[in-house]
C-alpha cells in the first residue's frame, strides 16, 4: 500500500509565524503596479526579522501608495492621514509609544508636493520609522499629474512635458541629518528586502525612495519612471547583506571591498561594493554621487548613506521607558485636590 506524504508545514520565523501571517487585505491597485510588488517586500521583510505583528504602527497619506498599508501586517494598528500629514501623525504616535515599529508609507505627491513642509520636519527631527517613498513621478490616483520628483523632460502620455527640476528625495534627506537613506526599485527584490531589514533595525528615520512605475500613467517609453527604463538604467552601488541580530556573525567577507556597518540592534548590514571607493559613511561622498547622478541621467539604487550613531527624537526628548498611552488615567490626570490648588492661584 503507497503511503501518502504529509503536506509540509510552512516555515515559520523566530515568533514562531508563517509570511502568510504578514498579509493584509486583497489589493484594489491597477495590475502591475509597483506598489503592489513593495508590498510583497514589506511582508517579506517584516517576516524575516521576526516582527511582531501587534507592534507595528502603519502610517499613510493620501494615494495609490498610502492604500497599501492595507495590503500587509493585517494584525498591525493603522492610521491613514490627511493628505501629506502623515509624517506629523506618526510623529505623535511615536511619542505616544516609542515601542511601536513604526511604518510610513507615502507616495512622491504625498511627500514631496503637498506634504514636504510635513516630511523635512520629521527628517531634521529623526523620528524613529521606516518611511517609504513610492516614487512614480505622478499623482497616480488623481489620474497622473507630475509630481515634484518628475525628471525635468520627462513626457506624460498626452505630451506634456515636464519644464521643472526634480526634487531628490535622498539629497533632501542627507541634508536634513537623516541617518539611513537609500534608492531602489520595485522590480530589484533581493535588494529591497535587504534595505527594508536594515531600516527595520535602524533606530531613527529611515528613508527607502522606491522607484515604483505607475502602469496605467507612466510607464511609457518618455518617462524616466517606467518599468523598462529603471531596468535598462539600475546601477547598484553595492550588493546588500543583513545580518539580524539574534544571528550569529560570522566573519566571512573580504574587508578591502566589503564595508560593514553595526546597527543599534546590534544587526550588520554589510554592503559589498560595487563601487569599491563608496563609502555609505561619509555625507559629502554620498552627496558627490548623487549629483553626479543626476547630471549623468544615472539610476543608482544601494545605501546611500548610513549614520546609525546619530541620536533620534525619542532619545532627544529622554522620554520615559514606559511609553505615555500606557500610563493609568491616575498617572496622567491631575487629583481633584491639585486642580482645586491651581484654580486657588489663579483666583
Ligand atoms: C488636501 C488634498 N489635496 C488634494 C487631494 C487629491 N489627491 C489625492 S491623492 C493625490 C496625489 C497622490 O499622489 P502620490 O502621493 O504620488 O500617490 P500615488 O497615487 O502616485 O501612489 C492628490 C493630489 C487630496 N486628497 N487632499
Ligand atoms: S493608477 Fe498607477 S499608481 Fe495608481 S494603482 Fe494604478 S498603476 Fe498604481
Ligand atoms: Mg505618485
Amino acid at each position: 500500500m503507497s503511503s501518502v506524504a504529509e503536506p509540509k508545514a510552512p516555515p515559520t520565523n523566530r515568533v514562531g509565524l508563517t509570511v502568510k501571517e504578514y498579509g493584509g487585505s486583497k489589493s484594489t491597485l491597477c495590475t502591475g503596479c509597483g506598489h503592489d510588488v513593495i508590498t510583497r517586500q514589506i511582508t517579506q521583510a517584516m517576516f524575516e526579522m521576526g516582527v511582531t505583528p501587534h507592534r507595528v504602527a502603519k502610517m499613510s497619506g493620501i494615494g495609490c501608495s498610502s492604500k497599501t498599508t492595507a495590503y500587509f501586517v493585517d494584525r498591525g494598528h493603522g492610521f491613514n492621514a490627511v493628505h501629506g500629514r502623515m509624517p506629523a501623525v506618526a510623529t505623535g504616535a511615536m511619542l505616544a509609544n516609542h515601542r511601536l515599529i513604526t511604518i510610513g508609507v507615502s507616495g512622491d505627491g504625498d511627500t514631496a508636493s503637498i506634504g514636504a513642509g510635513q516630511f523635512v520636519h520629521l527628517l531634521r527631527r529623526n523620528v524613529p520609522m521606516i518611511y517609504v517613498v513610492e516614487n512614480n513621478g505622478v499623482y497616480g490616483l488623481t489620474k497622473g499629474q507630475f509630481s515634484a520628483t518628475a525628471d525635468a523632460g520627462s513626457r506624460l502620455k498626452t505630451g506634456v512635458v515636464n519644464d521643472l527640476p526634480a526634487i531628490d528625495l535622498c539629497a533632501m534627506a542627507i541634508e536634513l541629518g537623516c541617518g539611513y537613506v537609500a534608492r531602489s526599485f520595485s522590480g530589484d527584490m533581493k535588494q529591497l528586502v535587504g534595505l527594508l531589514k536594515g531600516a527595520i533595525a535602524h533606530r531613527g528615520t529611515a528613508l527607502l525612495d522606491v522607484i515604483s512605475p505607475c502602469v496605467t500613467f507612466n510607464n511609457h517609453e518618455s518617462s524616466t519612471k517606467s518599468y523598462k527604463w529603471a531596468k535598462d538604467h539600475e546601477e547598484p552601488i553595492q550588493e546588500i547583506g543583513f545580518v539580524p541580530f539574534f544571528d550569529e556573525i560570522r566573519v566571512d567577507y573580504d574587508p578591502g571591498t566589503t564595508q560593514d556597518v553595526e546597527l543599534h540592534d546590534g544587526s550588520h548590514i554589510r554592503l559589498k561594493k560595487l563601487r569599491a571607493d563608496y563609502d555609505a559613511t561619509s555625507k559629502a561622498a554620498a552627496f558627490e554621487l548623487l549629483h553626479e547622478a543626476q547630471d549623468k541621467q544615472e539610476f543608482l539604487t544601494g545605501l546611500i548613506y548610513v549614520n546609525p550613531a546619530k541620536k533620534d527624537f525619542l532619545s532627544l526628548l529622554d522620554l520615559p521607558d514606559e511609553p505615555l498611552a500606557l500610563l493609568p488615567a491616575d498617572r496622567v490626570r491631575p487629583s481633584r485636590e491639585a486642580l482645586a490648588q491651581m484654580m486657588e492661584a489663579l483666583k
